[in-house]
Parts: C-alpha cells; structure tokens; sequence
C-alpha cells in the first residue's frame, strides 16, 4: 500500500508573470494545482508546499556572483505564494534556499517552521508517493524530483502542473526526461486516481 502526498513547488509570485524570475506561463500551473489540491484535501492526504526563501543578501543573485536575478526574498511580497493557489491553511510548509551559501533548488533541502527536514517530516507521514507540481521544471522540480527518487519514494510528476524557465527553449523538456529516465512517471492531474486509504 503506497501513502500518497502531494509536494507544490514554488508557486511564488516571483516565478509567475510579473515576477523578477517569471517563468512564461507560470500561472497555467494553477488550475491544475488547485485540481489536485482539491482531491489530496478531500482524500484526507498529506500536502506539502515548498517556497524558495532567499535572504536579500546570497551567491545565488547576480549582484553577488550568482547567476539569478534577486528573487523570493524572505517576506516580500514576490516570495509570496500567488493568491490563486487553493493551499489550505492545513498544509506544510517547507522553506529553502535560506542559506546566502546553497541554491536550495531542491524542497529536500528545506524545513518546516521547526526545523524539520522534508524527508523526516514525510517518513513521519510514512509517506512513500510522492505526486509533484510546481515551478520551475527545469530547477526546482527537476531538483526535488530528483531528490525524492534518490531517497525511494515513488514519484508522479503532474505534466499540466509544471513550467520551465527555459533559459534554453527546449529545458524544460530535457528536465522531463531525465526525471522519467531516473523513474518518474509523469501524468495530467485530470488522470489521477488515488485510491489508497488515507494515512492513520
Ligand atoms: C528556482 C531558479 C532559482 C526554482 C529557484 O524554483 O525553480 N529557479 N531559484
Ligand atoms: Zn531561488
């Protein structure tokens, strides 16, 4: 019996139309997202959202060396998640990138409000599945996708909820890849079916 949880990457207003750090598109995620989010709630199972959680002063921004425009600052408004995404008030957050030395693309190298790491806060949910959206498809999902595979959960990536950055057109579409080559299974939220109980 695999446990079912679903892990929103990055649905910050930084990342959507507007943003320092627009992904094109990045607000088509929403419907889908707020589709999945729907049944995860009414199923009664675990959700999950990252957010990029920079400090204002990180390698990871051009004016320090690094290669992004300033972005998802902590308590700025572009770090904000987009008002449009249904998140319950009951849902993690996991926050990353705090550190001015890491990128923290991955959700795996994020905490809650305590302090716990993603992995221990999903083995306590005894958490084996993992269905993902988010942005960016070719960072931070790619990153947390990744990751998640590495540590032996089973992922589905939600095609209509990811976008890419594209800083080369076709990334987003090699980020996809290289998650199916690594064992993700990738499907629309409208194909969905979780069957499982919920977690006791
Ligand atoms: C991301 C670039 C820089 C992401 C975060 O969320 O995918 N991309 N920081
Ligand atoms: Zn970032």
């Amino acid at each position: 019996m695999q446990r079912s949880a679903l892990m929103i990457v990055d649905v910050q207003n930084d990342f959507c139309p507007g943003g320092t750090l627009a992904v094109a598109a990045g607000d088509k995620v929403i419907g889908p997202l707020n589709r999945a989010l729907f049944q995860f709630r009414e199923k009664g199972f675990p959700i999950l959202a990252s957010r990029d959680w920079h400090p204002p002063t990180t390698h990871h921004f051009q004016p320090f060396g690094g290669p992004w425009p300033v972005h998802c600052v902590q308590f700025t408004e572009g770090a904000a998640f987009h008002d449009g995404l249904d998140l319950p008030c009951s849902a993690t957050i996991v926050s990353k990138g705090t550190d001015a030395g890491s990128d923290g693309y991955s959700a795996f190298d994020g905490r809650d409000g305590s302090g716990l790491p993603l992995a221990d806060i999903l083995k306590s949910l005894k958490v084996t599945r993992l269905y993902v959206g988010g942005l960016a498809t070719d960072y931070c999902v790619k990153a947390t996708v990744l990751s998640a595979l590495q540590l032996g959960f089973e992922v589905v990536v939600l095609q209509d909820g990811i976008a890419a950055v594209n800083l080369q057109p076709d990334d987003g579409a090699k980020a996809l890849a290289e998650m199916e080559q690594a064992g993700a299974v990738v499907m629309p939220v409208a194909e969905l079916d979780l069957y499982e109980l919920p977690p006791s």
